[in-house]
């Protein structure tokens, strides 16, 4: 039944504007008039908008802003990343999803997107408000070959591409929290969670988990978080096509997961450090066992934190929820 769905969807894009005709379409899918106009209805329950002409046919008049890779693969510019994607309405969690296929094998650069997440999580089991066709809810699975001990910085090489993505997009100019947020006047309308699967010494792979939040209004999120998020479309004050989205995002990570892999940290920490907000001021970080409150120095070549405590000793920080 979807795939007569599927058939009838793409017959109409391909047409580009011009009639299709119902009967044709009915003879070519051995199925009744009835069916295929059933099939249309269902179509524009989707958000499809469709016109029928007399005697001419069904004509696609607009496509809904969803992230399916029918929408992405015609705007993506990679070689690896998003040539594979998993699409889904709506499920879990991609990063759940993500795990399984990696471990069964999925191969680099393989992408999860879902249009609505019901069990969205962050970091340390924290939830992530993932609202139907409103954001973008994907993972990565990447394979670089590296060593474990370099997988973190992974998070910091995700958020300096998302950045830049963003910034492209939509004109806005957003700000990166160390490790794992991005900020537009200082609300969060990123966060990363990257996982990993390794050995002590070899990467199998590393799940990029990335959730922005593109098209909603204030009331879309949950009261518990109405006055620490925002979306891009609440900054800029017009709705973004979230399929270019995702393709730009993919384009630049990219290209920094492959500057990483070659050249070391160094490159993606000046193109980290000039869009930070966290660097030079005076923060608290709540970490498992202790907080710790001083002046955010900078990040080393491994993209530890190093704080200043009053007391002047300095402290490597590798995680941790940071207050400005
Ligand atoms: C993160 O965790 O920021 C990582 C979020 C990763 C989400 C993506 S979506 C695709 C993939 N699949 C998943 O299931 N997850 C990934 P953390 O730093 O722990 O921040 C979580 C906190 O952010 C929550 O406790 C809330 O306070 C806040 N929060 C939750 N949903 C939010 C949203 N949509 N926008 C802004 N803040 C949010």
């Amino acid at each position: 039944n979807i795939s007569i769905k599927e058939k009838i969807l793409s017959t109409l894009i391909n047409a580009k504007g011009e009639p299709v005709s119902g009967q044709k379409l009915a003879d070519e899918l051995h199925i009744s008039r009835t069916m295929i106009w059933k099939h249309l209805k269902s179509i524009e329950e989707d958000g499809y908008v469709i016109e029928a002409i007399k005697k001419k046919g069904y004509i696609l008049q607009s496509i809904p802003d969803l992230v399916t890779p029918e929408q992405i693969l015609p705007k993506l510019n990679t070689k690896q990343l998003g040539r594979n994607i998993d699409y889904y309405t709506s499920c879990t969690s991609t990063q759940i999803i993500a795990a399984d296929k990696a471990r069964q094998g999925a191969s680099h650069g393989t992408v999860i997107i879902s249009e609505e997440q019901t069990a969205g999580k962050g970091r340390l089991e924290r939830s992530w408000d993932s609202t139907a066709n409103k954001g973008i809810w994907m993972s990565v699975i990447i394979r670089p070959n590296i060593s474990p001990e370099f997988a973190a910085q992974f998070t910091l090489v995700s958020a300096v591409a998302i950045n830049q993505a963003i910034q492209e997009v939509t004109n806005l100019t957003p700000q990166i929290k160390w490790p794992n947020d991005i900020l537009i006047n200082g609300k969060k309308v990123t966060g990363i969670l990257t996982e990993l699967q390794a050995d002590m010494d070899i990467v199998h792979s590393i799940i990029i988990g990335i959730g922005v939040n593109v098209n909603q209004e204030l009331s879309a999120f949950d009261e518990s978080i109405q006055n620490i998020a925002t979306s891009l479309k609440m900054e800029n004050g017009e709705e973004v096509d979230r399929s270019l989205l995702v393709a730009k995002i993919l384009y630049y990570l990219e290209k920094y997961g492959d500057l990483y892999v070659e050249k070391g940290f160094e490159p993606i920490k000046i193109l980290w450090e000039s869009h930070n907000c966290t660097i030079g001021k005076r923060i608290r970080a709540t970490m498992l066992r202790e907080t710790l409150e001083g002046v955010a120095l900078g990040i080393t070549k491994d993209g530890v934190l190093e704080l200043r405590l009053d007391s002047g000793e300095i402290r490597g920080i590798y995680s941790a929820d940071i207050h400005l």
